[in-house]
Order: C-alpha cells, then structure tokens, then sequence
C-alpha cells in the first residue's frame, strides 16, 4: 500500500473512450504514472496533440498538452505492458444482432496484453467493461495459460465495473462508489486502495469477480424492469380512466417507492442491452428468465404502442397519414445529451414514417450528419411552422423554457402529444393545444 501513498504505481488504461479517457485522467491527475493505450490511431495522434478525441467537451482543457514522464499515449502493447503495474481494460462489449455479448474487445485486449507479460511479473490486469458474471475469468484464463503463464503467481486478473456515467457532471467517476472483485482477496484489498486513491467515496471489495460482475448487471437489470413497469401501467392505468402521473405523485410520497417514469421506450447501450447477458446466462443453464424477459419486451414495444396512440388521435382528428406531418422532439436516448445509441425515437418515427406521415425532428445535441434520410431536419424552435403534431419524444431541459404559444400559433393543426409526461399540460391546454400524453385518459 506504500507504493500507492508514494504514487510509485504506473497505470496502464486499455481504451481511451468515454470511460478510459476519464480514468486514465484521473490517475494522472491524482499522480500516478499513465500509459492511455488505444488501438484506434486517430484516438493516440489527437491525445498526442494535446486533443480532446471524446465528445465530451467537459475534457478538452484536461488534456496534457503533450507527452511527459507520467502521460504516455501509444498504440503499442508491446512497448507499454511490461511499463505497467496495473492495466486497466475500458473496451466496449457491445451487444451483437442476436443479443449475445460481443466478446472481441475484451478477448483481443487480453490477447495483447497477457503476450506482454514476463513470468513472475505479478502484474493485475482489471477489467472495467460490463459483462455477464463468469466471463472475466471464462475470456482470459485460456489466454493466460497459452502464454505460458500462471494465474494468480505470474499475473492476476480482477473486476470493476464501471458506474459512471459517461457526460453526467454529477456522478462523475470520483464522486462513484466502486466495487471490486478479484481472485485473491489480497488483490481485492490492494485494488480497493488503489481505486480508493483517485475516489471521493468507497471502493469496496466484494469478493470474487464473479460478484462484482452480476452486481453490475442486475444494477442496470432492475432499473429496465421498474422502468417496465411505469410503461405497463401507463397502459392500464388509462384504461381505467386514470392518469399515471397522478399516480407516481401520490406514491412518491411513500418512503421507499422509487419513481421512474413512463416513456417512448428505452434507449442507450446500458439499460436495454444489459438484460440479455443475464438472460444468456440463464437460458444457458436452463433457468426460466421470465421477469426480466418480458420487462425486456414490455420496453421494446414501447415505440410501437405510441405510435397506436398517436395514429389513433390522428384518426380522430380526421388527418390523413399522406398529408399529415408530424415534428418529433428529441431524438437521444435520454435528456440532455447528443448519444443516440438505441434511441426508440428512431424506433417511433419509423414506424410513423412508414405508414405515409411526413416526419421532422428537432434535437438541439443531435448534429444533422447523426439523423436519417427519412427524416426533415428542423434546426431551431424558429423553424418550426406547418406541423400538424408535435411529439415530446426526449426530456431535454432545452425544451422547458420554448414558448407554446408563439409555437402554436405556426402549427397547421394544434395537436401534441407529451412522450414522456414532461410538459406542462394544462398550461398547454389552456394555449389551446389538444393535449394528448402517455398515461393519461
Ligand atoms: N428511462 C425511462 N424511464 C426512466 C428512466 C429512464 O424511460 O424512469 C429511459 C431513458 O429515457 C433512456 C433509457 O431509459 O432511454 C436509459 O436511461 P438511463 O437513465 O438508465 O440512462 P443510461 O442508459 O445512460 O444508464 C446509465 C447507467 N449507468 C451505468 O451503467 C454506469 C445506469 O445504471 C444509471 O442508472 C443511469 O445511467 C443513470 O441513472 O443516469
């Protein structure tokens, strides 16, 4: 532990993505030696400069402005590992067409490194990068032991999920309580520490890797079923004439009653993705996954039950597909930022593009190049005129302060429905807008 009060650590960081760069930083910043590796070529000669390669603006000042004696920037495995104490692994595990975790990255990482390391070594090497519970050890071992190498003498592998989240100035990976899981507790300890080094707040050893990787999966597990849940009663609750967000008020005063909130679907490449890696898991071994598919189902028909809403106002309003258009709101996954992997706006304005409507799309963070052909781009609230129908399809802050009556005023019908219950709707009624919103009669 001297060594990590002495910062007489060097830091390797496998991945210098929205959640590498940060780390890498961190460790810099809090003193230690790093090496950032990446085998993207543009990542390694934009960090050489001194440049900011992620989208998130909040680093461009962070950045050494060039290469020094504990910021080292490479593209090579095999001039940087043997330099490292500690080599920690951000890559993507993106999820493939039929839902099985995408193993390159991390297989390929390890490759790299474990070739890179001598015997005796005992170096660690943690992985970050949100997987099914077995798979650190289940990737890697094979890899070790083909180098010739032996666990837990040579080289030692471990688990720490990443929790933060990537552009929130909030939970940003300091102010985040880290868990850690390895194959000796020793590890785990000295692990702890480290982490503990560059944190605000605990880092704590859980026990084996395998613990830490299900904590993290269920973590995001169960924030997609509550989230399924406010999306199923925002179909019952209606239907019994009663509006959801009454609902959510009136339980939120309840202690222990967490509220979520109803919406167009879920996007991102955590919440909708992370399930089926358990789910994998599970079939694998024979165990029934009810709960947790059918939340996964209830979510993704999200999209495709608002667009039966709106085709229906749209029917009672006499407006016919082919001449109608419609303005969608919001097209990231969720408020306030420009990400749009898995977002259900894409899912939602298909779905009503192919049944004849005209589609635009307003979204402040979204560059236009990040948009689809079948849609018109409206680039600022000032632009919008001639719509029959304006769909709130993401919560961004952006859209709080608009003025609904000078919008409305432009609008060649007065229709709007509220996709994620974040209008004021009876400010909107009383402007003149017929107010429609999910979950409500
Ligand atoms: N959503 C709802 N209703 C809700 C909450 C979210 O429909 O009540 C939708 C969002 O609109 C979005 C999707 O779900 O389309 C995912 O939203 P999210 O807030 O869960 O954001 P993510 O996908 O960025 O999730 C990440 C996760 N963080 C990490 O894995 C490190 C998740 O564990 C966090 O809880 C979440 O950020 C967060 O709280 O910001």
């Amino acid at each position: 532990m001297g060594r990590i009060a002495d910062r007489e650590i060097t830091i390797g960081v496998v991945g210098l993505g929205y959640v590498g760069l940060p780390t890498a930083l961190l460790f810099f910043e809090s003193g230690y030696r790093v090496i950032g590796i990446d085998s993207c070529n543009s990542v390694v000669s934009l960090l050489k400069e001194g440049k900011n390669p992620i989208g998130d603006s909040e680093f461009d000042d962070k950045i050494p402005p060039r290469q020094e004696k504990n910021w080292i920037i490479t593209s090579s495995y095999s001039d940087s590992i043997k330099l490292c104490d500690v080599v920690i692994v951000t890559v993507p595990t993106p999820v493939t067409s039929d839902k099985d975790l995408d193993e390159r990255n991390v297989l390929g990482a390890g490759e790299s490194i474990f070739q890179n390391i001598p015997q005796k070594s005992g170096k660690i090497i943690v992985l970050e990068s949100t997987v099914y519970p077995g798979f650190t050890r289940k990737i890697w071992s094979p890899i070790v032991l083909e180098n010739g190498l032996i666990l837990g003498e040579d080289v030692h592998i471990a688990y720490c999920p990443e929790r933060y989240n990537p552009g929130d100035k909030h939970s940003t990976i300091a102010k985040t309580t880290r868990i850690v899981g390895s194959m000796s507790d020793e590890v785990g300890e000295f692990l702890a520490s480290l982490y503990s080094s560059i944190s605000e707040v605990d880092v704590i050893h859980v026990g084996s890797m395998e613990v830490a990787e299900s904590s993290k999966l269920i973590e995001n597990v169960q924030r997609d079923i509550n989230i399924a849940l406010v999306n199923e009663l925002s179909m019952i609750l209606p239907s019994l004439g009663i509006d959801i967000e009454e609902v959510l008020d009136a339980a939120s005063t309840k202690w222990n009653f967490h509220r979520y909130f109803p919406g167009i679907g879920v996007g991102g490449h955590c919440i909708p993705v992370d399930p089926y890696f358990l789910i994998d898991q599970a079939n694998e071994k024979n165990n029934a996954v009810q709960l947790i598919s059918t939340a996964r189902l209830i979510n993704d028909q999200m999209p495709k039950h608002v667009s039966d809403l709106i085709v229906e106002i749209m029917r009672s309003h006499n407006l016919s597909f082919s001449e109608s258009s419609i303005l969608v709101m919001g097209w990231s996954y969720k408020p306030n930022i420009g990400d749009i992997r898995g977002s259900p706006s894409l899912d939602l304005a298909r779905i009503l593009s192919d049944l004849g409507i005209a589609i635009s799309v307003l979204d402040p963070f979204v560059p236009k190049k990040d948009l689809p052909d079948f849609v018109k781009v409206v680039d600022d609230i000032d632009q919008i005129k001639g719509f029959d129908m304006i769909v709130m399809a993401t919560a961004h802050d952006f859209f709080q302060g608009i003025n609904w009556g000078d919008i409305l005023s432009k609008m060649s019908n007065n229709i709007i429905f509220d996709g994620r219950r974040c209008l004021d709707l009876e400010e909107l009624r009383q402007l003149g807008w017929s107010v429609y919103a999910l979950g409500k009669p």
